[in-house]
């Protein structure tokens, strides 16, 4: 099937059975009591999933070296026995697994933060101590002892992590490493630390243990390195002993989107592809690879000896099994919205999945067969009723799910329409596989009556029904030319070129982008030339003057809150979308008052000024309502209802939340 993908690589002395590594996630249960029984039980399900090789998240090597004060380390022996629980259950999986070192470095969130010189990161308040020549020996020592209790706690070897702006990478690039000693200056004095580190770990662990680099090959800040740079610190490696070679795009800091789902699948394989010319070691390709097609393309293709994925290993533990049984419309695809993932670790709360609540949950959200199975009736097909209709059908229960839309996935198809947001196809493709092999009985195009329910014969009525826009009283609001946002999304009705938006909550950040973009098959090549990415490695960091993009119409976005517009959006994600506005010159205005709508436009108050603005189109995205009118009649009947998705919490729609409800219900109905 996958040809490329499905076959071994040969390290020489050890094998790996595949070319998917599972590329390195610090979810949260490194730092919880009893978080290794957890963190187990998430890496086993991985490797039984045929995972070749597993990448754990971030440890540090010392204590100035962590991220956050309370940050996972190994340093020391009696920290071995909770990581031999992981490596023993990826074993019995048959699949490997390395140990990632992370030094923080100047992105450290605590005062005793170490780099190379004493500069600032623009994302950490704290200004780090630039390192005395006893402080670089001893931290490349602590790697090194790192490794070796990495080894003695059963993992197959570790990578370094010398990428994304840490430390490492810190000492590589002139942007951060102003040093005058051996350590900083010419280039060979700025790779010194990489090679070292490498070198003191070769010689620590011996001859038969995986090293991989996670090396930055586009460092997408300014003052980076030069791709002539980067070949040499690869060649540098490969002289010390480097196993494998990863690759890294982007520092922290860079404001160039790397891995969010505007991001096109495999947008940077050109990058590894460029260092296979010079290199002699396998090299290991990633971000936003997510399905086997797209895996075996860029194998096939030459571009990288193995594919890291780590969100899709998130989202789909059975990825590579799925794969191989020729099951791929199976797969629970990474859609990268990085909600349930990474915006949770940047708020120090345990990483798992929007489209996967088990992932990183596997000890406590279970679904085992009833032992009494129910006759359920589920109303609405959104995410939270499909989430349900599956997990109670596949626990053994009978399961009708009701929609009266002619297609399943609710507010899901209106995403699915916003430019850069496609990935919702697969989550709807992936449903309606899932739907049709639990054996859940659908029923389309046809709406409930809470008298057609009762008389179904259902034990329980599960209502999923989903919200309901809400309007704003403002003057003005009955004008033809208001519109709310199903209006402009689900019935498709035409939008004049001056259009306002009211609410600049998530659906209004969605649709001002919906607006201004243009809606045809947008290429990879004119995705990296909209932002500045430099192909032709001709520039330090791969930067360049990003290309302007005409927007489709002139949009101002609204808020009532005296906050920053975009201020609620995703920790992770927010500053793309208003960057992605802000490039198409869309009036992002807060602390606005509505006065009234009229044939002259949207009349408002902002600090006390009054204007109008001349709008042919004012669309309304300020919130929902739930919709429950099935629940009162239902209840006086004695039937037992439970309410889930956004007919439970309307405020904002959260896919989130809503699938995580649905499976939680149907884990103990
Ligand atoms: N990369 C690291 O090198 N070390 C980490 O500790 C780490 N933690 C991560 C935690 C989360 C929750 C996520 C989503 C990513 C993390 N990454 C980390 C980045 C991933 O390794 C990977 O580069 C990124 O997710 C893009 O690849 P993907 O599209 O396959 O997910």
């Amino acid at each position: 099937r996958y040809p490329a993908l499905l076959t071994p690589l040969d390290l020489g002395f050890t094998q790996l059975r595949n070319r998917v590594l599972m590329g390195s996630m610090h979810t949260g249960l490194e730092e919880e009591k009893g978080g290794f029984d957890k963190l187990a039980a998430f890496y086993a399900e991985r490797a039984r999933g045929g995972v070749a090789l597993i990448v754990t998240g971030g440890i540090a090597p010392n204590l100035r070296g962590r991220l956050v004060p309370h940050g996972s380390q190994l340093s020391f022996p009696w920290q071995v026995a909770k990581h031999r629980k992981v490596t023993e259950a990826v074993h019995a999986e048959g699949g490997k697994i390395a140990l990632q070192i992370l030094h923080a470095g100047r992105y450290a969130y605590h005062p005793f933060s170490l780099a190379p010189s004493a500069i600032k990161a623009p994302i950490s308040p704290f200004k780090p101590r630039a390192m005395s020549e006893r402080q670089i020996l001893a931290t490349i020592r602590d790697f090194a002892r790192t490794s070796e209790l990495a080894r003695r706690a059963g993992y197959d070897g570790v990578e370094v992590m010398g990428s994304e702006g840490y430390l490492i990478n810190q000492f590589i690039c002139e942007r951060t490493n102003h040093r005058t000693d051996r350590w900083g200056g010419s280039l060979e004095n700025r790779l010194r630390f990489p090679v070292e580190i490498v070198r003191a770990i070769r010689e620590r662990v011996g001859k038969d243990f995986i090293i991989i680099f996670r090396l930055s090959m586009l460092d997408l800040v300014e003052q980076g390195s030069f791709l002539e740079e980067v070949i040499a610190l690869g060649k540098g490696l490969e002289e010390v002993g480097v196993t494998l070679i990863n690759t890294g795009i982007g520092w922290h800091e860079a404001r160039i989107p790397t891995i969010a789902t505007s991001v096109p699948r495999g947008a940077f394989t050109w990058v590894t592809a460029e260092l296979k010319k010079h290199l002699k070691v396998p090299l290991i390709t990633t971000n936003r690879i997510n399905t086997p097609e797209v895996a075996e393309q860029i194998l096939a293709a030459g571009e990288a000896d193995m594919v890291s994925m780590a969100r899709p290993l998130l989202a789909d533990p059975e990825f590579v099994l799925k794969a191989s049984e020729a099951r791929g419309d199976e797969i629970n695809t990474c859609i990268a919205c990085n909600q349930a993932c990474l915006d949770h670790v940047f708020k120090q709360k345990r990483a798992s999945c929007l489209v996967n609540p088990r992932a990183c949950f596997e000890t406590e959200l279970n679904f085992g067969r009833t032992p009494q199975p129910k006759k359920l009736a589920v109303v609405g097909a959104g995410p939270a009723g499909l989430a349900f209709a599956c997990y109670a059908a596949e626990r053994g229960h009978r399961v009708s799910l009701f929609d009266q839309a002619g297609e399943i996935g609710g507010q899901f198809n209106f995403a699915k329409q916003i430019p850069g947001k496609e990935e919702f196809h697969e989550t709807l493709r992936y449903f309606a596989k899932r739907l049709e092999r639990c054996g859940v009985e659908l029923y389309l195009g046809q709406r409930q009556s809470a008298e057609s329910l009762l008389g179904g014969g259902f034990d329980e009525i599960i209502l999923a029904t989903g919200i309901r826009p809400r309007t704003p009283a403002i003057p003005g609001i009955e004008h033809p030319k208001v519109l709310s946002y199903l209006e402009v999304l689900r019935d498709h009705k035409p939008v004049g070129q001056k259009v306002a938006v009211i609410g600049a909550g998530g659906i209004g950040f969605d649709v001002a982008e919906y607006l201004v973009e243009s809606h045809g098959e947008r290429s990879k090549a004119q995705w990296l030339k909209e932002w500045g990415i430099d192909t032709r490695f001709e520039q330090r960091g791969g930067l360049m003057q990003p290309v302007v993009v005409a927007p489709e119409r002139q949009v101002w976005l609204l808020q009532r809150k005296e906050s920053k517009v975009g201020d609620g959006l995703g920790k992770t994600t927010g500053w793309i979308h208003r960057a992605v506005l802000k490039s198409r010159r869309v009036e992002m205005l807060s602390g606005v008052q509505y006065r009234r709508i009229d044939d002259e436009g949207l009349h408002i108050e902002v600090g006390g000024v009054a204007q109008c603005l001349p709008v042919d189109h004012v669309i309304v995205c300020a919130g929902q309502e739930p919709l429950r009118e099935l629940e009162a009649d239902l209840r006086a009947a004695g039937k037992p209802v439970h309410i889930i998705g956004g007919a439970d919490v309307a405020a904002e729609l959260d896919a989130k939340r809503a699938i995580r409800q649905g499976a939680e219900l149907a884990a103990i109905i």
